[in-house]
């Protein structure tokens, strides 16, 4: 080796050192995840697993703090993607429905009674749906990681048991912030208000609102027996999968070991967080003195013809090519 040569390899040398003490240099203290409820919930302990795997795995390079209530966005839950995507939020664990103001085909999952088995929401989630679902995701800025799941959101209200759409009539509901939620009441003949997770629970204990939707596990962990919450209508309308995803410079930021470590406890936190979110809790809701009406196939017939004009107004927005890809999952799953 001439001096030449062996200057420049040390320069090589010199550079790589540099290079990886910038990328260590790039780690920050504490990455901050965005949840929208805390570890009471199968959805916040998903949380929880995340990182105190992602923490072990890493042997402490990556330290994850969890920020129930979306608190990074004031508790304005739709805004949380738009959040993760400018690095306000490095991580989350959002709802489909709070990211569909940002990513519209998200509605596919909210589509009034397509998947109403746990079967038929695994054949979407784990299936070419699923897949173009994450394209999207990661095309709009963020990268996804893996799926969980809040639930199949059940109706709940204070007023009278509901079988049928006429029971709903003029009922104030709650709903959440995807306007496929206010035609979808509106065509039930209630009278919905789109408003955040924060603003539904005193509107519900003050008596503005009559009723809402969420899944059980959901209901429990709120104690809605507390919110005036009296009546459970057991229908299946829709399941709402959480997506596990990173901000895409921070995904940047670390090295492929990292990458795949924290991908990896994303998978591992999402199987445990849906089995969690799976669990059964309807004695503990009898339990609470609250009844639960499981409707049968004739019941379940007439809201999902009632909603049915609300699906084929969506099939455009959400995109048709998605829903007849949706449609061919559920048919061949149970
Ligand atoms: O706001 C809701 O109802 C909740 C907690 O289920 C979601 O974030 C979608």
């Amino acid at each position: 080796m001439n001096i030449k040569t062996t200057m420049k390899v040390a320069l090589a040398a010199t550079t790589m050192a540099m290079a990886s003490a910038t990328m260590a240099n790039d780690y920050k203290d504490e990455y901050r995840m965005s949840l929208v409820v805390g570890t009471a919930f199968p959805w916040g302990q998903g949380g929880q697993i995340w990182a105190d795997l992602v923490r072990e795995r890493t042997d402490g390079r990556i330290n994850i703090k969890l920020y129930p209530g979306v608190s990074l966005v004031n508790g304005d839950q739709t805004r949380e993607f738009a959040a993760v995507r400018q690095g306000v939020i490095d991580m989350a664990i959002g709802s489909t429905i709070n990211w569909s103001p940002q990513i519209k085909e998200l509605n596919i999952f909210s589509m009034p009674f397509l998947a109403t088995t746990y079967a038929q929401t695994d054949a979407l989630t784990g299936g070419k749906v699923g897949k173009r679902i994450f394209e999207l995701i990661e095309q709009r800025g963020a990268i996804p990681l893996a799926w969980g799941e809040n639930g199949f959101r059940q109706l709940s209200n204070s007023k009278r048991i509901v079988t049928s759409p006429a029971d709903l009539k003029g009922m104030k509901i709650r709903v959440v912030g995807s306007p496929l939620f206010v035609d979808a009441f509106t065509a039930l003949g209630a009278n919905p208000t789109s408003m955040s997770w924060a603003d539904a629970q005193p509107a519900l204990a003050s008596g503005a609102v009559d009723g809402q939707e969420n899944p059980l596990s959901i209901f429990v962990a709120a104690k809605m027996d507390k919110l005036n919450q009296k009546y459970i209508t057991d229908w299946n309308y829709m399941n709402d999968p959480l997506v596990f995803v990173v901000n895409k410079e921070v995904w940047a930021s670390w090295t492929p070991e990292d990458q795949k470590i924290v991908r990896q406890a994303a998978l591992d936190a999402g199987e445990q967080q849906i089995a969690l979110a799976r669990k059964p809790v309807k004695e503990t809701i009898l339990e609470m003195g609250v009844g639960i009406s499981t409707l049968t196939d004739e019941q379940l017939e007439v809201f999902k013809q009632t909603t049915r004009p609300v699906f084929d107004k969506w099939v455009d927005r959400v995109g048709p090519e998605l829903v007849e890809m949706a449609e061919q999952a559920v048919a061949t799953a149970q």
